[in-house]
């Protein structure tokens, strides 16, 4: 089961510090540093993607993959070929020195010409999965079922027209359940990518929207006879595959499980490059989700800001991810989630360590911005301005209009007598973004050697 297939990389990743000159070390990530009180492996819950990382070869619209993947070769023997991927997976997930992985079901074991061969697949390289994880650290942060790559799918799973592909998707998320279930998965995962439409010609949204109302209470309902304690998660995202997906960002999928009374069940698992298909910022996803009280995990990619697809490349914006980070530490920090590396390779990244400088270079990233969104936490950069800002509301006005003790006529009343007579104030943008930056300055500074002012 021990594989070398990253021969070039020796030994595990290890903190070398800001100045090291070894690509291969973490310049900022250091699992055992305390912050705010917890780890930061424990603030960050750090997981590797086996879809994206093991199971693409680098493909794209116009082009076959690339990438040096001996078990994703059409030749390789589908068995042997599952068990190499997942001894290369653990042996990366080690030498990476992460606490967390996440799979679909599709990355670890292939469809077979039956459901029961299908089944029987899938349970040969659970029982390798679970090996691993035995003599490895490696925990399951979350599973999740591939309900868009087979034909079947191409019209939706839940969504589909045709009942029978319904029944074939709840065999398939009711198998994954039990398998996250029996690996001690902190979480599931379900992301619809084809749940939405191609065209509206030939689609009834009512229908589709009732079909996925009660899929995901199917779900609910069966992790809670099994026992599974993890937390159920939608990955919102607005288009592609499908023109147009019902989850299409995270206001939308809280109003819909309000509205078929399933807020209580699910979270959330943003998708930094989904935020920016959906026209928003991840910040923005990020607040509403703690807003909405829906936030779970996070996918934490980045999207390219001219393209309009999912690049899915691997985080590199400390000033981006400071603030998203913020809004979370702010509220808390993960409960059952954790950032995974759903993040591809580019295309010309064809060495087997550029796996390695891809994730050492995106989790020192995180690590600096969770240092940053730190330090604006214990500064009161944002809150004690936004705290300051709607003061008004804990005053006698404030209070009244919210108690619903006060009518349009009251209100009306009170201005004409001149009692209440509003001025405009400042919003500050400027003197916040700039107090935003002076700490992610800072977090910088923190480690240059002091030095003596100019004379
Ligand atoms: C695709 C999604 C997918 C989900 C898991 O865009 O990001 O990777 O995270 O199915
Ligand atoms: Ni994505
Ligand atoms: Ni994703």
């Amino acid at each position: 089961m021990s594989s070398d297939f990253f021969a070039e990389v020796r030994k595990r990743v290890g903190y070398g510090g800001p100045d090291s000159s070894d690509p291969l070390a973490y310049a900022v990530y250091q699992p055992d540093r305390l912050v705010m009180g917890k780890r930061m492996e424990d603030q960050l819950r750090i997981a590797v993607c086996l879809w994206h990382s093991f199971n693409w070869p680098g493909s794209d619209v116009f082009g076959v993959g690339t990438f040096d993947r001996p078990w994703l070769a059409p030749s390789a023997d589908p068995k042997t070929a599952a068990q190499a991927k997942l001894d290369a997976a653990f042996e990366f997930i080690d030498k990476l020195g992460v606490p967390f992985f996440a799979f679909h079901d599709r990355d670890v074991a292939p469809e077979g010409r039956t459901y029961a061969e299908t089944r029987a697949n899938l349970d040969a390289s659970v029982d390798r999965i679970e090996k691993h994880m035995a003599r490895t650290r490696a925990r399951l942060l979350w599973g999740t079922a591939n309900l868009f790559s087979h034909p079947r799918y191409a019209a939706g799973a839940a969504t589909n027209p045709d009942p029978a592909v319904f029944a074939y998707a709840a065999a398939q998320v009711k198998t994954m359940l039990e398998v996250t279930h029996r690996l001690k998965g902190a979480n599931y995962v379900l992301w619809g990518g084809r749940e939405g439409y191609e065209t509206l010609l030939n689609t009834d949204l009512a229908r589709e929207e009732a079909q996925l109302a009660r899929f995901l209470s199917m779900v609910a309902e069966h992790k809670h006879r099994i026992g599974f304690s993890g937390a159920l998660l939608i990955e919102p995202k607005p288009q592609e595959p499908t023109k147009h997906q019902y989850d299409y960002d995270a206001a939308t999928v809280m109003g819909f499980l309000q509205r078929h009374d399933l807020a209580s069940e699910y979270r959330l698992n943003l998708e930094a490059n989904h935020a920016t298909l959906a026209g928003h910022s991840f910040h923005h996803e990020v607040a509403s989700a703690i807003a909405l009280g829906g936030f779970g995990s996070i996918d934490v990619n980045r999207g390219d800001y001219q393209n309009g697809w999912d690049t899915d490349q691997f985080p590199n914006s400390v000033d981006e991810l400071a603030l998203a980070i913020h809004e979370i530490i702010a509220a808390g920090g993960f409960t059952s989630g954790g950032f995974n590396f759903d993040a591809k390779l580019r295309r010309q990244s064809v060495s087997r360590t550029d796996l390695f400088h891809a994730h050492i270079a995106g989790i020192d990233t995180l690590a600096r911005a969770l240092l940053a969104a730190v330090d604006m936490v214990e500064h009161d950069t944002l809150a004690a301005p936004r705290k300051k800002r709607y003061a008004d509301w804990s005053n006698e006005l404030g209070k009244a209009i919210l108690s619903g003790s006060q009518t349009l006529a009251d209100l009306e009343r009170r201005v004409a007598a001149g009692e209440i007579e509003p001025l405009p104030r400042s919003g500050q943008q400027e003197l916040l973004e700039g107090s935003v930056n002076r700490r992610i300055w800072a977090v910088d500074r923190s480690r240059e050697p002091a030095t003596k002012p100019a004379r």
